[in-house]
């Protein structure tokens, strides 16, 4: 374990590297994004590199493309890939069911093709991500730019409809400008605060004209794995 970590990062490590353990020689992997999966890309990287383990990635954004391969873990895309054996990503929260809120670092989009693409998915995270209810964090939303006021306005409209506890949505920017993606899209904020049927919310929000996709994850994950700042982990 690299020395002096703050607990949160040493959560985040203990979590990527007991991850990284599930991965065996010849898997198609994905790779997730922030700052948990950068910890496991570093393990992975640790492994290839003393073990000699043959692994291909897919980055789930540029960013862990570009640390894959200034690591030397190697990388393709999903469309050579075709299918994966085990994708491993962070998430912003999961509940008990294993349901996730993904998307604080705008990649929910690629994550969930990657991780839907995948035989099986393990989220790492830290405790203070599981939540009895999800909502309290924000729920990012990827809409196309073409008459995003137009899409965020049906949003809010049809938020009207569904159990939630607040209905704010936001453009979520980068300084003075919209955030993009990197498909160059929009991402949308909702400002739930508690989800009451998060499976209602995804379909309903996906039948939107404009959106493309939503940061709920449903019966995706298989395994959740928890780092603790002691070092301790928890597999679940
Ligand atoms: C990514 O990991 C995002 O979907 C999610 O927002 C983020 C969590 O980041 P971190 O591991 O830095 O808390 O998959």
């Amino acid at each position: 374990m690299p020395a002096d970590l703050s607990p949160i990062d040493k959560a985040k490590f203990v979590a990527a590297k007991r991850a990284v353990e599930f991965v065996e020689d010849g898997m198609k992997l994905g790779l997730g994004t922030g700052s948990t999966a950068a910890w496991m890309v570093r393990c992975l990287a640790e492994r290839i590199k003393e073990e000699g383990l043959r692994v291909v990635g897919v980055p789930t954004s540029t960013r862990t493309a570009e640390l894959a391969r200034q690591l030397g873990v190697p990388v393709t895309s999903l469309d050579d890939a075709k299918w994966l054996d085990l994708t491993i990503d962070g998430a912003d929260e999961f509940d008990a069911n294993l349901a996730l809120i993904k998307g604080g670092g705008a990649a929910l989009l690629q994550e969930k093709i990657v991780a839907t693409a995948s035989d099986q998915m393990i989220v790492i995270t830290d405790a203070a991500k599981e939540v009895a209810q999800l909502g309290a964090f924000p729920l990012p939303v990827e809409i196309i730019p073409f008459g995003w006021q137009t899409t965020k306005a049906l949003i809010e409209e049809m938020l009207v409809g569904v159990d939630v506890l607040d209905r704010d949505v936001t453009l979520r920017m980068n300084g003075d400008k919209p955030l993009l993606t990197d498909e160059a899209n929009y991402i949308v904020d909702l400002h739930l605060k508690r989800i009451g049927n998060p499976r209602q919310l995804s379909l309903v929000l996906n039948q939107i004209p404009g959106v493309v996709e939503n940061g709920l994850f449903i019966d995706i994950c298989d395994i959740v794995i928890i780092g603790y700042g002691d070092g301790r982990v928890q597999v679940r």
